[in-house]
């Protein structure tokens, strides 16, 4: 080799592992959302761009399949462990089928947590739910209840069968039931967080039962499709939609009266929360039952003996304050 090769091998060598050096120096965090495109996950990741921009050396990568499969999410997490990302957050379409893959980060030394919709125990060093699961349990069954002084057939028109925030909630309000006795609850039926699903399902709940009174969806796409089959259908006044909801795609419903109320936590924050956590985690944190773990302005997250922790409250939207909201999330 001559000495000008011998040179610029040399600075070569030397810029790869500056290169290496400086890019180590960024935590990068991915946000792996049940599906791309629910306007609910976009709101997160704009609390986990503000988280990012906080900490200084934070790279998020919003990422999730195009429709809101296990399959899906376990391609993308099998990228992330192939991209070595430090960190990452997930949502899941279910909390068992994903788990391996996520065990296989964390066997490369990937940090990983679960937020929103649950990872089973053995594949996540912790949960962060949004709310406390029983408080959003009782607080969908009542903001129906709430409008149905006589009683009357109710349906839920939840996500995917297998969503774990989903199916957690429905559980936590069917052990409520028994405090309003006139209300039956007469179906739970899928729209899998598509719109067009979740609209045509709406459809065939007012088709199956002429007395329904209420659809209960504790999700934003199926509140959102649900109002508008109930518009659609001609039956505002007649069918209550509510569930859970986000105030900018809810307003018009409000205004129509499809929906009387609804309720959402903060998704900005909730997403803002999963990225702290990640980082401080990623940085060595112990995640460990009984751990307080700083989520920046949120406060602390504080782990159950399951690995949990729940973030806020959720809030109640009706005619009064959406107009307020409708502009944040
Ligand atoms: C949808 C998703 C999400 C859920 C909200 C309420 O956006 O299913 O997981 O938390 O609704």
């Amino acid at each position: 080799m001559t000495v000008m090769k011998k040179i610029l091998t040399t600075v070569a060598v030397a810029a790869t592992l500056m290169g290496t050096a400086a890019q180590a120096e960024t935590t990068r965090i991915a946000l792996v959302v049940k599906a791309l495109g629910i306007g609910f996950f976009e709101a997160a990741n704009k609390g986990a761009e503000e988280a990012a921009k906080e900490l200084g050396d934070v790279e998020i990568i919003y990422t999730g399949p195009t429709d809101t499969t296990a399959e899906g999410q376990i391609e993308v997490i099998n990228s992330l462990i192939a991209q070595g990302v430090d960190a990452i957050a997930i949502s899941a379409n279910d909390p068992d089928a994903v788990a391996p893959a996520l065990q296989k980060a964390m066997d490369r030394g990937i940090t990983v947590i679960s937020w929103d919709s649950g990872v089973a125990k053995e594949g996540r060093m912790m949960h962060l739910n949004p709310s406390s699961s029983a408080l959003i349990g009782n607080t969908i069954i009542k903001l129906a209840a709430d409008h149905l002084p006589d009683g009357g057939d109710v349906a839920v028109l939840s996500a995917t069968a297998t969503s774990t925030n989903q199916n957690t909630w429905i559980e936590e309000m069917k052990k409520v039931m028994g405090n309003y006795p006139k209300v039956n609850l007469v179906a739970t039926v899928y729209g899998d967080d598509l719109a067009d699903k979740s609209y045509r399902e709406a459809q065939g709940l007012m088709a199956t039962y002429p007395n329904l009174k209420a659809i209960i969806a504790p999700t934003t796409v199926g509140i959102l499709a649900a109002s508008q089959a109930v518009t659609d259908a001609g039956k505002i006044g007649q069918i209550n939609v509510t569930g859970l909801g986000l105030p900018s795609e809810m307003a018009g419903a409000v205004e129509s009266g499809a929906t009387v109320s609804f309720a959402i936590w903060n998704p900005i924050d909730l997403g803002y929360a999963a990225t702290m956590l990640s980082y401080n985690i990623a940085k060595g944190a112990k995640a460990e039952p009984g751990a307080s773990i700083p989520m920046g302005r949120m406060g602390e997250a504080t782990l159950d003996e399951n690995g949990e922790a729940a973030m806020s409250d959720p809030f109640t939207y009706d005619k009064s304050n959406i107009e307020q909201f409708k502009s944040i999330f």
